[in-house]
């Protein structure tokens, strides 16, 4: 046990009574070190828990396998307990506190046994930042501590920015002691699904994560903390705590803009963020893939943050052809799990764009061939990467203040009805747009594919509070600052396919396109079209030089699909009537004007 380096009173009184619960066989306190990160990863490979890259080709890396069912977070797990049911809202699942708190004690007693307890001070936001929070986590999972370096600024210099101050406690267990004698296993948890919990307490600014050691379930500075619990803060604090990536699009003349945009899962958001634009002296800079936290500025403007250190992506599809950047980023000090291990030493994965070994080890840690009709990494296998290392990463990154955003962009998987960009007339009929999001599955989601699941601002899994009253913090921004002000929204699809199923847009890449348009727009230029549906381009006026979009293309990727809208419209009702009086006047006045528009 080392000394804990801290005269902070209440978290020496939380740590010395979490271990008291959890009884562990030592305690640690994080320095956030080099030399701390270096003995935990070798403690690891020791214990066959990391297999460490080849070093000519992947240095400093290691490949992480986790158990089978263990591979993703979990929702049907995911508990909010705020005192009522009604302040959880209709979307999440919810407990009574005092109850669920009981029964977390009795899980958390004794699970440690044998293993080591883990304090992990972690920064959300640059250091010292007045817009950064505190969190500290107490982990038995030495695969968390080295990911949360990656992921979150970590250590010793966290404690002395804390000093006496307040943190968000975030408290995890792999549920796995270890009697005496007992061999450990390389990825310990709680195989059975019924027994792991991932539950927030909006009261106390808590979290209890027990269970799972994987991703989003135990690196807590991540959804649970920089979503469900700072979406919280941010309602009671009025600031915004956002499931958005960051990136600042300049021109061929100098011109900045930051656009932040929000996404559901599998939708391309890390591509998105580091993206390669098509169109010749653009670049794209990155600020965050994932989450944003959002202020209003001195001047009135609002401003942003990344919370995190790392990026935490999607393995399968990354290549050279749909994210180089990503590709680009993860080739030193990175982590993989549930990836396949190439005889070199390497790792690989489906649609990498490379071709596949001849064998490999797979995710599972069996022999793997191409024709064996397994695939070789699972499909939310992941890297741990540090954001720094990104080769587009914005040189405003780090501002402590945050960037001034001029859009907000909102999206999903659409493969009908949805134009490639739509404008919002205002604040309250984008904040509709936000509202109304929703994709289609894929298989990378849970159940049925190709059903079209609403998620409102891409946080439905990570909204910490009632969903119809985060509507209204939403429109609540137009009355903090001067509408002029405000970011302009827009809503995006880059999936619309034609009515043979052929996809019309190329994605990636060209996104640029619509992203210079968008530009435009906020700028004050840009044709555009008034349209019942909101301000959608000209036909000529986004830049299709050198692209392989035809004028047929671009015309049904901008018609207004009236019939679709209808049904659109109708789908977006039923999706409201859930919140009851929570949903707020103004969104099903946006309904009703819409169909009014749409005759
Ligand atoms: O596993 S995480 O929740 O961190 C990431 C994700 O689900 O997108
Ligand atoms: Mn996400």
């Amino acid at each position: 046990m080392n000394m804990a380096p801290t005269t902070n009173k209440k978290l020496l009184a939380w740590v010395d009574e979490m271990t008291k619960l959890c009884t562990p066989a030592q305690v640690h306190w994080c320095d956030g070190s080099e030399a701390e990160y270096k003995s935990l990863c070798d403690q690891m490979v020791t214990a066959g828990v990391f297999t460490p890259l080849n070093p000519k080709l992947k240095p400093n890396c290691f490949l992480a396998r986790s158990h089978v069912s263990d591979v993703a977070r979990v929702e049907d797990r995911t508990y909010i307990c705020a005192k009522t049911k009604e302040e959880a809202g209709p979307t999440n699942n919810w407990t009574e506190p005092v109850e669920m708190k009981a029964k977390l004690l009795a899980m958390f007693k004794g699970c440690m046994a044998g293993r080591t307890l883990y304090v992990i001070p972690f920064s959300m936001g640059p250091l010292g930042s007045p817009v950064a929070k505190i969190g500290i986590e107490i982990t038995d999972s030495p695969y968390v501590v080295v990911n949360m370096r990656i992921m979150t600024r970590m250590g010793a210099a966290v404690l002395k920015a804390l000093g006496n101050g307040e943190f968000v406690s975030c408290m995890h267990s792999v549920g796995a002691p270890l009697n005496p004698g007992q061999k450990d296993t390389t990825w310990p948890c709680e195989p059975d699904p019924a027994k792991k919990y991932i539950v927030h307490f909006p009261d106390d600014y808590s979290i209890w994560s027990y269970g799972s050691g994987y991703g989003g379930n135990a690196l807590l500075g991540k959804k649970c903390f920089a979503l469900r619990i700072a979406s919280v803060i941010a309602r009671n604090e009025g600031w915004m705590a956002e499931h958005m990536l960051i990136l600042g699009l300049t021109s061929p003349q100098g011109k900045t803009h930051y656009v932040c945009a929000a996404f559901p899962s599998a939708c391309g958001k890390t591509n998105l963020a580091m993206m390669l634009p098509t169109l010749p002296g653009w670049k794209v800079r990155c600020v965050g893939d994932d989450i944003a936290w959002i202020r209003i500025g001195e001047d009135g403007r609002l401003y942003a943050i990344n919370p995190e250190f790392g990026f935490f992506g999607v393995a399968p599809g990354t290549s050279r052809s749909s994210n180089p950047n990503a590709l680009d980023t993860l080739q030193s000090n990175s982590i993989f799990t549930n990836v396949a291990l190439t005889p070199d030493g390497d790792v690989w994965w489906e649609d990498m764009g490379v071709p596949a070994p001849a064998k490999a080890i797979d995710w599972e840690g069996k022999d793997w061939t191409p024709d064996c009709g397994r695939k070789a990494a699972h499909a939310n296998a992941r890297f741990t990467a540090p954001a720094g290392q990104c080769p587009v990463i914005d040189p405003e990154w780090e501002n402590p203040a945050g960037v001034p955003i001029a859009a907000f962009l909102f999206g999903g998987r659409r493969p009908s009805t949805i134009p490639l960009v739509n404008e919002a007339f205002n604040w309250e009929h984008g904040v509709f747009m936000g509202s109304a999001a929703g994709s289609e599955t894929t298989a990378a989601n849970i159940g049925q594919s190709g059903v079209l699941r609403r998620d409102p601002f891409a946080m439905l899994p990570f909204c910490g509070y009632n969903m119809g009253d985060y509507f209204k913090h939403w429109l609540s921004l137009a009355g903090r600052t001067d509408r002029s002000k405000l970011p302009k929204i827009f809503f995006v699809n880059w999936f619309r396919k034609s009515a043979e199923g052929k996809w019309l847009w190329p994605g990636f890449g060209d996104n640029s396109r619509v992203l210079k348009w968008i530009c435009e727009r906020v700028e004050g230029g840009g044709k555009a079209v008034k349209t019942p549906i909101g301000y959608l381009p000209a036909e000529d006026a986004i830049d299709l030089s050198g692209s392989m979009v035809t004028a047929a293309d671009i015309k049904e990727l901008l018609r207004v699909d009236a019939e679709g809208w209808k049904k659109e419209i109708a789908d977006i009702g039923s999706n409201y009537d859930k919140f009851g009086a929570h949903l707020p006047a103004a969104m099903r006045g946006q309904l009703d004007e819409l169909k009014a528009r749409l005759g």
